[in-house]
């Protein structure tokens, strides 16, 4: 049996490495790498990926090196273990000095610290679980619990939730993946121990897929419960032969599970209880077919590629991708030295990341960026993201009328730099999208943030016409208004008003003319008359020039108006966000009735002061949008709305 040796062309492919001429074996072969051995033929450049898509190291190289695994806790820290027995944390982007813990381990071979999952109840009792070869004559592995006090583990902590079998000589095949289920079980991912025929018997736990309770005792709903005997009854499924990473997705539940293939295949599996993988008798989907066996999902061959190492779906807290890469698997390759992205629907796969040098996990983080953990270069995490899209156009919408309920439309620029910007306002034209009773001349007034006069309009024509038209942006009547200006970062207001003090449905809109520039429209906010129907205020924006999602905070706010001498202020705000298709992607009437929108909205500052006041938390992909407000059970009085685009 050629168990775990490297197929021709991936030794031919890395054939710089002497090391490789005394083992055959994948892991000998990323031992030696980590040790130095084979680091001068190595680049240490970082991957290359996607266009649109950019990657920063993340904490500085894990001296000692040798990392096999990582994890984010739910506070937002990345644990990440190396093999020698240390674990390590990364907070807040920065590796901190003192290990976690430094347990006492056996790293022969494949053997070591591989494995480390969070409670789900972490952040009320601050457990977290790891997996590791105890050494002895023979060693085995262990799933042991210890408790955070802090960034390290609470002394005399450790309790021992999972002794496995006892291994032979041979040091390969461990395993030692581990996360919780949403049932609450604790799932093990156990290799064979370089014995195929320990992954087809149910009286050992090699080569299988455990679940337990956290306490480590075995829930009575196991597949293999009443045909196992006593520890054995924790398999949950067999005929693996090195699953040395699965994953959960976030929402469905749904599990893959990544098996590492001997001569031929790399294994993307769906987790199901009870299955039988079919390692030692099949490699890859079996052949002939064999009903006694779960074939996998998706299969790849050894072509510039030994060992599937990595699996996360993305399915983050807050989306950052483009919207295709929702709901995808990401899984790498040890010497392929890549990432690929499956999709689920399809069981098909496509090139992410070439490059890495010698990948060995994967994980999404609560910001939506793709993490992964190489062994090369010393031992690193490198952090992949898609820059978020910015606003390229923001617009309001509403009735205008005279005094206080003129529309009052604000913006922010912020950065560095100048920004140059034409700002419309819209009546006449209105008409084409349906838009009953449009204001008919309007006039538009530019202030500064003082209230300080910059300019104002009537008809476009009436100055900077040649200006306009090259900007594209030319209003298409010639009784709206529109006006081309050089802004320094800071607050503008426009105010729209009708010609000769009338009233009607009107729109005005900042329009970002230098996307290069280091700055960029932050948020903007009007305030107007809002009524029922086509008289609702309505904002809008566009997301543009960066592939990734941006955070936008949109709120509606009437009765904290009051505070600013506001009479008649709507008494209790309604908001709906759509998409350009009209779709209706939220909606809310007073912000706190959902407790997660609520703490977003308190964590970035912007809790409107009033509990009758609505706001939305979200991440959007590059497009238009709609912000709708309008007043409860029909209401009117003036509101505001506001789009933040947070950074
Ligand atoms: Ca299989
Ligand atoms: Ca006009
Ligand atoms: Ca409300």
């Amino acid at each position: 049996m050629k168990n775990g040796s490297l197929s021709d062309k991936a030794v031919t492919r890395l054939d710089r490495c002497h090391c490789l001429m005394f083992s055959r074996h994948v892991w000998r072969l990323i031992g030696c790498i980590a040790l130095g051995f084979c680091l001068g033929g190595l680049s240490l450049h970082a991957a290359t990926l996607l266009p649109g898509f950019t990657e920063t190291q993340y904490g500085s190289t894990l001296d000692p090196g040798s990392p096999t695994a990582m994890a984010f806790s739910p506070d937002g820290r990345l644990f990440v273990c190396l093999q020698g027995g240390q674990l390590r944390v990364i907070k807040n982007g920065t590796l901190l000095a003192t290990p976690f813990v430094t347990l006492t381990v056996d790293s022969f071979n494949e053997r070591g610290l591989l494995g480390i999952t969070f409670d789900p109840n972490f952040a009320s009792n601050q457990f977290l679980y790891v997996y590791y070869t105890v050494p002895g004559t023979p060693a085995h592995n262990r799933v042991s619990r210890f408790t955070a006090s802090g960034d390290v583990a609470a002394a005399g902590s450790e309790v021992i939730i999972l002794d496995l079998d006892n291994l032979s000589s041979f040091g390969n095949h461990n395993g030692g993946a581990i996360h919780f289920g949403p049932d609450g079980k604790l799932y093990v991912g156990v290799g064979e121990n370089n014995n195929g025929a320990n992954a087809q018997t149910l009286t050992n736990r090699l080569g299988k897929l455990l679940r337990i309770n956290a306490d480590g005792s075995l829930p009575a709903d196991n597949p293999f419960f009443n045909t196992a005997i006593g520890a054995n009854r924790a398999i949950w499924a067999l005929g693996l032969r090195n699953p040395y990473t699965f994953a959960f997705q976030s929402g469905t539940g749904r599990m893959f599970i990544n098996d590492v293939g001997a001569n031929t295949w790399e294994e993307i599996n769906d987790g199901i209880a009870g299955s039988n993988y079919g390692w030692s008798i099949c490699e890859g989907a079996c052949s002939p077919p064999n009903a006694n066996f779960r074939d996998p999902l998706f299969q790849y061959g050894h072509t510039a590629a030994c060992a599937i190492v990595g699996g996360a779906f993305y399915n983050p807290p807050i989306n950052q991708f483009p919207a295709g890469y929702l709901d995808k698997y990401f899984f790498a390759d040890l010497c392929g030295n890549w990432i690929r992205v499956m999709d689920p629907s399809h069981n098909t796969a496509s090139d992410f990341a070439t490059g890495l040098v010698t990948p060995v996990d994967l994980q999404v983080g609560p910001d939506g960026s793709l993490y992964y953990l190489i062994r090369g270069n010393g031992g690193q995490v490198w952090k992949v993201s898609a820059p978020p899209s910015q606003p390229l156009d923001i617009s309001t919408r509403s009735h205008v009328a005279s005094g206080n309920s003129v529309m009052i439309g604000g913006f922010i620029i912020t950065g560095n730099a100048p920004k140059r910007v034409i700002v419309r306002a819209l009546g006449p034209s209105l008409q084409q999208f349906n838009v009953p009773n449009p204001l008919a001349d309007p006039v538009l007034e530019l202030h500064g943030s003082n209230g300080a006069f910059i300019n104002s309009n009537n008809d476009w024509r009436d100055a900077q016409e040649t200006e306009i038209r090259s900007s594209g942006l030319a209003p298409q009547n010639n009784l709206e208004s529109a006006l081309i200006a050089t802004l320094q970062p800071g607050a503008y207001t426009a105010i729209v008003i009708g010609q000769g003090g009338s009233s009607g449905v009107g729109l005005v809109e900042v329009y970002d003319l230098d996307l290069t520039a280091a700055s960029k429209l932050g948020n903007i906010s009007t305030r107007s008359f809002v009524q029922a129907d086509d008289n609702r205020l309505i904002g809008g924006f566009i997301l543009g020039t960066n592939i990734g999602a941006a955070k936008v905070i949109v709120r509606a706010l009437g009765p904290s108006l009051t505070q600013f001498g506001i009479g008649n202020a709507l008494a209790d705000p309604t908001l709906e966000l759509r998409d350009s298709n009209g779709a209706q992607l939220f909606a809310n009437d007073n912000w706190q009735d959902d407790p997660n929108q609520a703490a977003q909205i308190t964590a970035s500052g912007l809790a409107p002061a009033n509990p009758l006041e609505s706001a939305i938390s979200t991440s959007l992909f590059p497009g238009a949008y709609t912000a709708i407000v309008a007043g409860k059970n029909g209401g009117t009085g003036i509101g505001l709305v506001e789009i933040y685009n947070i950074p």
